[in-house]
């Protein structure tokens, strides 16, 4: 069973006060049969993207510390829509609580042909350290579309930050989503996340939600990428 630090239980929580995080039966993008679904747009109160952009602050500051550590990075790049908010709550509270100072861009779902034009709004990523931050992550579909688009526009891509790795196999077939994109980035360490299926797994137990948990352990069963 993993620990859960402050973060990552203040994360839960919140989340499914507000129907972010729930437990039931969802169809997935993959088309599998999921017995969790997590919904960022709904972490959409103050308190909760507090809570929220605090873990993801805490996340990568001790990333930046770690063996592999998380490369140094000038901006993150937060994908339209729902990541627009949470790269502005981790870069605020980069600067709060951790005294980092890094910008924060994100894109135009449609290019724009007049004004300041293009398809980037924010700190330019052109020739700086970009680090990708994203919500969910099941196959990496997602994250290797924001991660392309950031190389487009002349950003280098030295890492990424999840709110949730859902640990499932990616899109290859034999490894997992994370070992995949580590792959696509600066190999381990490179990808960072705040909370794992495994972490969902373990607060379900500690509060003795067996039937909720049992159903997560046979989907793990079968769709489980653990690194
Ligand atoms: P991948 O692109 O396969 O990594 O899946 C990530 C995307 O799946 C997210 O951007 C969401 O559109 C969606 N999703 C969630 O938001 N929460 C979940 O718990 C599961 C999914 C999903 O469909 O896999």
């Amino acid at each position: 069973m993993s620990t859960l630090d402050k973060h990552q239980n203040a994360l839960i929580e919140h989340s499914m006060a507000v129907g972010a995080l729930k437990f039931g039966s969802f169809v997935l993008k993959s088309g599998r049969t999921s017995p969790y679904f997590f919904n960022a747009g709904l972490l959409a109160s103050g308190a909760v993207l507090d809570a929220v952009g605090s873990a993801y602050a805490a996340t990568i500051a001790a990333a930046l510390h770690a063996e592999p550590a998380l490369p140094p990075f000038d901006v993150i790049f937060g994908p339209a829509y729902k990541a627009i908010s949470l790269a502005a709550c981790a870069a605020l509270l980069l600067h709060r609580e951790h005294a980092l100072a890094v910008g924060y861009a994100y894109d135009r779902k449609e290019a724009k042909d007049h004004g300041e034009g293009g398809v980037m709004v924010g700190a330019p990523v052109r020739g700086k350290r970009v680090l990708v931050l994203d919500d969910v992550a099941t196959a990496g579909t997602a994250i290797r579309g924001s991660i392309d688009k950031v190389r487009a526009e002349g950003g280098e891509v030295v890492g990424a930050v999840l709110m949730l790795d859902r640990q499932e196999v990616g899109r290859e077939g034999g490894r997992s989503m994370l070992q995949e994109v580590e792959g696509l980035l600066g190999g381990k360490g490179s990808v960072v996340t705040i909370l794992k299926m495994e972490h969902l797994m373990s607060w379900l137990e500690q509060h003795g939600r067996t039937e909720e948990l049992a159903r997560m352990q046979e989907y793990w069963k079968q769709y489980g990428a653990k690194d």
